[in-house]
């Protein structure tokens, strides 16, 4: 999976960036002065840990990792493709989801672009260019259709067009797709079209020192204001959370603390994407010298964390055998866990939980 780190210039991107980088162990690329930076990051996982040192035991542990693209400020005009626009909104849609940097630290050494500390009105500001970029999508699309539709008439054209002509509606109301009513149809008619108000967005407020475990009202303001299906809304204060990402885990704990900060933000900022991305953790390492974390949407099939896993075993897929964490931790061992019957075989079509351990027969 794969974030885009967007928003307004000098809001904080690249320090929260580099936060993640430090925080999450990240191997970072560079791929020339035109394209963003990614960073592929580790997600902090303490199961996983638990895991490998307590059952077992394995020669090497590979957590599950989730990609992060630094991008080069947003500013206005660039939802109409004007200066680099067409190229930077291009990188955009490759993106599984936003995150929207908005500047919430008051401080004068630092210049705002737009004069004054308004994280809501940037927020608007922002998704102003991508209702405006996706609504040139949809109206050039719709233009393609509508010639095809003139030399052969295809029902799928016209379910095509159709779909298309209630987003541009949509849009034409300022409101983003992700809000738009969609049949499963639909949906799948639109992943083709990468719209980035379609897209997850996770909303985070990056606020200044001061404001560090105080109530935030511009939080709930921008819940009201933006808040919906797929949108979620955070804070955190991206330069104290980079300084903090340099200490020793001892240190940093004790400074959290003086802080009245409950979680290290990188890991909330892992945990939100997660949630927002409805995505669950599995885990395989029974008989193997690896100890891992796997990513699959929630609600997937064994068959398709087989898949995940390797090819090989989604084809040739015979049974997985299940346990879940939490029952392995409450009992010790994998022999306790099976001796109280929590051991499951399970056939394709089993749902995946979060936690679930993993082994996969096959033959091929
Ligand atoms: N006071 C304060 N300054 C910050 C904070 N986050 C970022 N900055 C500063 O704001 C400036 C721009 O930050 P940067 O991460 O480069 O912003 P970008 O343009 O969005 O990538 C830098 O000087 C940062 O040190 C913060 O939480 N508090
Ligand atoms: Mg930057």
């Amino acid at each position: 999976m794969r974030i885009g780190i967007i928003g307004l210039p000098q809001t904080g991107k690249t320090t929260l960036f580099n936060l993640l980088c430090v925080a999450g162990g990240a191997h970072v690329s560079h791929h020339g002065a035109n394209e963003p930076t990614v960073a592929v990051v580790k997600v902090p996982d303490p199961r996983l840990e638990w895991l490998a040192s307590t059952i077992f035991k394995p020669k090497k542990i590979t957590h599950a990792t989730m990609e992060f693209v630094d991008f080069v400020g947003l500013t206005r005009g660039v939802g109409k493709g004007e200066g680099l626009g067409s190229h930077y909104l291009a990188q955009m849609r490759q993106v599984d989801a936003l995150l929207q940097v908005l500047r919430d630290f008051d401080d004068p050494g630092i210049a705002h672009v737009e004069g004054r500390l308004d994280a809501a009105r940037d927020a608007f500001l922002a998704n102003t260019e991508l209702l405006l970029a996706d609504l040139d999508t949809v109206e050039k699309r719709i233009g393609r259709v509508e010639a095809d539709l003139k030399k052969i008439k295809k029902d799928e054209a016209v379910r095509e067009l159709e779909i298309l002509k209630r987003c541009r509606a949509w849009l034409v109301e300022e409101k983003p797709i992700h809000d738009l009513p969609q049949s499963e149809d639909d949906r799948k008619a639109l992943r083709g079209f990468t719209l980035l108000t379609a897209k997850p967005t996770l909303l985070l407020l990056n606020v200044g020192e001061r404001e560090l475990g105080k109530p935030n009202p511009t939080q709930d303001r921008l819940r009201r204001a933006l808040g919906g299906k797929g949108v979620a809304v955070m804070q955190l204060c991206a330069k104290t959370e980079r300084e903090l990402a340099q200490l020793s885990p001892q240190d940093a704990e004790a400074f959290r603390k003086d802080l009245g900060l409950q979680t290290s933000g990188f890991a909330a900022v892992l945990r939100a994407c997660f949630d927002l991305l409805g995505l669950i953790t599995f885990y395989t390492g029974e008989g193997k010298d690896e100890t891992r974390a796997w990513t699959i949407p929630a609600g997937s099939t064994a068959l398709k964390a087989a898949g995940t896993v390797h090819s090989e075993l989604e084809r040739g897929f015979i049974r997985a055998e299940v346990v879940n964490f939490a029952d392995l931790q409450a009992h010790g061992s994998m022999a306790a866990v099976r001796k109280k019957g929590l051991h499951r075989v399970e056939g394709k079509e089993y749902t995946v939980a979060d936690g679930d351990i993993v082994l996969v027969r096959f033959n091929v």
